[in-house]
C-alpha cells in the first residue's frame, strides 16, 4: 500500500442470494512493501463470492497491490467411516465416543454435544453456569456450598477460574467453612436431584443411552 493512510479496505463475502456481509474492514497505511494478510471467514454452506474493496487515500497516487491470493483449508475432507467406538463429526473427523455429551466441545461444530444429549436424565449435565441445577447444599453450622466465580476470596482455598470456560466469568460451586468453627472431620454435602435409574443398556456402545449416566 502507498498513499493509503486515510484509506480502507474492505473484505466482503457475496452469496448467491446477493447478500453482503463485511468479513474485514481495516486501514491502510504507506509501507509500500508486500505484507502478508489473512482473515478466516469461516465454513460457509453456499456458494459465495469474496470481494476486495478499495477506498483510496486522501493522497494522490494511491495505491494498494494483491498478490498470492489463496482460499485454505477449502477441500472437503476425505469421509472415512469412524471406529465403532468413536462418533463422527459433520466435518468427517472421528472423536472418541466418551466425548460425546460430555460438556465440552469437540467436534468442530460442536454436534457432539447436541447430539442425543437430550437422552441424559435432566440436571445430570451442569456447568453451574445458570444456576445449581436442583444441587441444594446441607444446611450445616460450619460449611456451606456456594455459586462462585473467579478467585474465592479467601487465600488458598479454591481456584481463580471455573472449569467450563476457564476464566472468571465462569461458574462453579464452591465448598466454604466457617473460619472458626471448622473442626477437623467437619464435612460440607451437596445433593443432587433424584436420578431414574438409568436404563439397563447404557453400557451398550451402539445405544444412544451410552455412558449416559458417566459423571
Ligand atoms: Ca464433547
Ligand atoms: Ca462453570
Amino acid at each position: 500500500m502507498y498513499n493509503m493512510d486515510k484509506g480502507t479496505i474492505k473484505v466482503l463475502i457475496r452469496s448467491e442470494t446477493n447478500i453482503t456481509s463485511m468479513a474485514d474492514h481495516f486501514s491502510g497505511n504507506s509501507d509500500n512493501r508486500w505484507q502478508n494478510y489473512k482473515k478466516t471467514i469461516g465454513r460457509i454452506k453456499k456458494p459465495f463470492q469474496i470481494i476486495i474493496e478499495i477506498e483510496e487515500g486522501s493522497n494522490f497516487p494511491s495505491h494498494v497491490a494483491v498478490d498470492n491470493l489463496q482460499l485454505k483449508h477449502c477441500v472437503r475432507e476425505t469421509y472415512i467411516p469412524c471406529e465403532p467406538n468413536h462418533f463422527q463429526c459433520e466435518s468427517a473427523s472421528c472423536i472418541d465416543r466418551n466425548k460425546v455429551c460430555d460438556i465440552y466441545r469437540d467436534c468442530p461444530e460442536g454436534e457432539d454435544e447436541e447430539q442425543s444429549c437430550d437422552e441424559i436424565p435432566k440436571d445430570a449435565r451442569c456447568t453451574f453456569e445458570d444456576g445449581m441445577c436442583n444441587w441444594v447444599s446441607e444446611k450445616r453450622q460450619d460449611s456451606v456450598w456456594t455459586l462462585h466465580s473467579g478467585p474465592t476470596p479467601v487465600d488458598r482455598t479454591g481456584p481463580t477460574v471455573d472449569n467450563t470456560f476457564k476464566n472468571v466469568t465462569g461458574k462453579y460451586m464452591w465448598a466454604r467453612f466457617h473460619p472458626k468453627r471448622t473442626q477437623l472431620g467437619h464435612l460440607a454435602v451437596m445433593n443432587s436431584a433424584i436420578f431414574e435409574p438409568p436404563p439397563l443398556y447404557h453400557y451398550a456402545v451402539q445405544s444412544n443411552f451410552y455412558n449416559t449416566c458417566q459423571v
